[in-house]
């Protein structure tokens, strides 16, 4: 008996501990924000439960939708074979559009976008259900057993000793595969085909920060012309392109750009154009001093934000853009408190939906631009969004809460003057 139960334990000791955070499930949907030849998408691989198999990509496109192409390829990284679609977005019609790309493999793939203007080449990794070792155990225990107790009584029974030990081991190995089926939910689920190596090095620590340069090319755009933002990210301690970026809340990262005054306000979901490179394209019509400021997280790190600043030159084009109205007046306490939980109350219109995984978002920054804030609406409300945030310190902020409904994105501008406990 306990030589039976020895390769349990031995497979138990020697079972791979499953990576924490951000492990996507074998079979699940992935699911990446994209701002592309100015189109805001939500791409989404769905999952394969076997390769080769066909996948699904879906591109939600939401409003404004202009007319574009967007091929798509994706492209293994271990074997270099590609499967390539096409979609193509018609100007005024929100998605979703689907497309097919063949799998050829599990593990490590790149996803090109390409429009005619803009590519976008996005890590994507395909994880496919591997079999449990005890799944196997179970079973050929369940058969070994059946036969050893079938062939013991076929050939005497209990009356010849060699038919009673063919029982008596039959019903041994029968009783350790149904301890394992017991057992089984409690065990490790098998890692998944096509994953990363697991980090049990210690790695799990956290890698170094990201130093991060933010620049407009041109270096100084002129008000109302398209130029194009660029992000580079180099890891802090070797120098290095980073390229280790996870997807956090649905895209490789959130960018926030705004004016100085808070009037012109972009959250973005720049592409990814090489290891360590994120673009977008963008166009102010207002001159003066902009802020951007990006949201991202490292693998087996903690999420980050990352700053910096840029220019927009020549004459205003065109008039100060009105802004949105909301449908009904934000509910915002009369004195919030810095240090304090604050509840705000955002009317929306629309059929809600999620968006970046998340019913509604919250984004504050302060007036001189050295802060800024992300929070998520607080789930199961039936109308309305709520969020509630801690103002840092005492000042003025510039907020804007956004959420999906239907295939339009709405962006509720705000602003909050906080005091302290004093009434100062
Ligand atoms: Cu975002």
């Amino acid at each position: 008996m306990r030589l039976l139960l020895l390769p349990v334990l031995v497979l138990l000791a020697l079972w791979p501990v499953p990576a924490g955070a951000h492990v996507v499930a074998p079979g699940a949907d992935l699911r990446i924000a994209q701002t592309i030849a100015g189109a805001e998408l939500t791409i989404t691989v769905r999952g394969v439960s076997r390769t080769p198999s066909p996948a699904v990509v879906e591109i939600e496109a939401f409003n404004p939708v202009p007319d574009l192409p967007v091929e798509l390829a994706m492209r293994s990284a271990e074997s270099g074979r590609v499967s390539h679609a096409r979609v193509r977005l018609a100007a005024g019609r929100p998605g979703p559009y689907r497309a097919s790309v063949q799998v050829f493999q599990a593990g490590p793939h790149e996803l090109e976008v390409r429009t005619p203007a803009e590519r976008s080449v996005l890590p994507v990794r395909v994880l496919v259900p591997a079999t449990s070792p005890w799944e196997l155990l179970i079973h050929g225990g369940f058969y070994v057993a059946g036969i050893l107790v079938v062939a013991g009584l076929l050939t005497g029974g209990g009356s010849r000793p060699v038919s009673a030990v063919a029982v008596r081991t039959g019903g041994v190995v029968g009783v350790v595969a149904l301890t394992v089926a017991v057992m089984s939910p409690q065990l490790p689920a098998p890692v998944p085909d096509g994953s990363a190596p697991t980090a049990r090095d210690g790695a799990v620590g956290g890698r170094p920060y990201v130093l991060a340069t933010v620049r407009a090319q041109p270096a100084r755009p002129a008000a109302g012309t398209e130029f194009t933002l660029l992000i580079d990210l180099v890891d802090g301690s070797t120098g290095r392109p980073v390229d280790d970026l996870v997807l956090h809340h649905e895209a490789l990262a959130h960018l926030v750009v705004t004016s100085a005054d808070g009037g012109y306000f972009r959250h973005l979901h720049p592409v990814r154009l090489a290891p360590g490179r994120l673009a977008v394209r963008l166009a102010a019509d207002r001159p003066g001093r902009y802020l951007a400021s990006a949201e991202l997280e490292r693998t087996d790190s903690g999420g980050q934000l990352v700053s910096g600043t840029f220019e927009v030159t020549g004459e205003p084009a065109g008039p100060p853009p009105a802004r949105p109205v909301a449908p009904q007046p934000v509910t915002v306490p009369a004195r919030p408190v810095a240090g304090r939980p604050t509840t705000v109350e955002i009317p929306t219109r629309g059929r809600l939906r999620p968006w970046l995984g998340m019913p509604g978002h919250l984004i504050v920054r302060d007036r001189a631009g050295g802060f800024l804030g992300h929070v998520h609406a607080t789930p199961g409300r039936a109308s309305g969004l709520s969020f509630t945030f801690s103002f840092p310190a005492p000042g003025g902020y510039l907020a804007w809460a956004q959420y999906a409904h239907d295939s339009t994105i709405e962006t509720v501008p705000f602003t909050v003057t906080v005091g302290t406990e004093s009434g100062t």
